[in-house]
């Protein structure tokens, strides 16, 4: 008889299970968060979108740094994954000056300790990625920290492992991305390790909701980027004067249905795959 799957926990749009002692089942919803807070409507397929994305990423990188995916299964929305020991850092990889690092540098002139040259614009590119890891805060946000308290935290070595593994990733992923018109200005990753000590990626990767995906042709630096998926959204919401605290605003059926085909753009962009095709069968975006 097949063991029933414990649920572990809830992320802001995902559900978390064990499946036994050494597997886990990574689920999306199509829960959709904007400005921090989870909307009461849903954007069909998003959770779809998201796991298959992940593991095209996962299939494809397999062999630039192990990770945790064991199997997509058919409902196209959930991964069972190896359980790892996570490290309690996320290695965020950015090419483009965006968000918080954005913010930072305005201010300080740095980036978790990576001192930045002058005059640089908001979303502009960087000569060379940088990794900026950050805490894993329980509720809330995550904080930005330096190299040397990543390395506090999980050992140097193990450290320096992560963020050269984080920087192979984004390099592959930023190049397949730019070649099909989509910028990935960053990525959180998060890595953890096996039974057998091997630093290896975890969570989710490379999809809209741990990253920033830009449109090419519209991309002009010197100020904020439209979102690739969420631009509607935050558009509709802007446009409302919501004060972006709980509860968030119900979606109209025009603005679901739009943010609904940015999703759907993305993931046959970057797959290569039809989503209707993924939706018959799912396995299409492990080939
Ligand atoms: C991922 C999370 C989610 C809530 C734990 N392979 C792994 N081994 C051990 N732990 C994890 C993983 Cl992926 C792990 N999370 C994040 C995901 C819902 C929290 F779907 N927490």
């Amino acid at each position: 008889m097949p063991e029933a799957a414990v649920h572990l926990g809830s992320g802001k749009v995902r559900e978390l299970y064990a499946l036994g002692d050494d597997r886990l089942l990574l689920v999306a919803s199509d829960r959709i968060s904007t400005f921090d807070v989870i909307l009461p409507t849903e954007v069909p397929d998003k959770g779809r979108v998201l796991t298959g994305l992940s593991a095209f990423w996962f299939a494809r990188t397999r062999e630039l740094v192990p990770n945790h995916l064991l199997a997509l299964r058919d409902d196209g929305r959930s991964l069972e994954c190896r359980r790892l020991e996570m490290l309690p850092i996320e290695c965020v990889v950015r090419g483009y000056l965006a968000g918080s690092a954005w913010r930072d540098y305005e201010r300080t002139g740095a980036v978790c300790g990576h001192r930045l040259p002058a005059g640089l614009r908001e979303a502009e590119r960087l000569r060379q990625p940088i990794v900026t890891p950050a805490t894993k805060a329980e509720s809330g946000h995550d904080e930005n920290i330096d190299a040397a308290a990543a390395a506090a935290r999980v050992g140097r070595a193990r450290y320096e492992q992560a963020e050269a593994a984080a920087l192979r990733l984004y390099a592959f992923a930023a190049a397949h991305a730019e070649a099909r018109g989509i910028i990935l200005a960053d990525t959180k990753f998060e890595f953890g390790v096996d039974g057998e000590g091997t630093l290896t990626l975890g969570d989710e990767a490379l999809t809209p909701d741990s990253s920033r995906f830009w449109e090419a042709d519209a991309y002009a630096p010197g100020g904020p980027q439209a979102s690739y998926d969420k631009q509607f959204v935050r558009d509709y919401c802007e446009s409302l004067g919501w004060d972006k605290t709980h509860p968030g605003p119900d979606l109209p059926p025009a603005v679901v249905t739009g943010t609904r085909a940015r999703y759907v753009d993305a993931f046959e962009l970057l797959t290569g795959c039809a989503f209707d095709a993924y939706l018959a069968d799912p396995q299409v975006v492990l080939r």
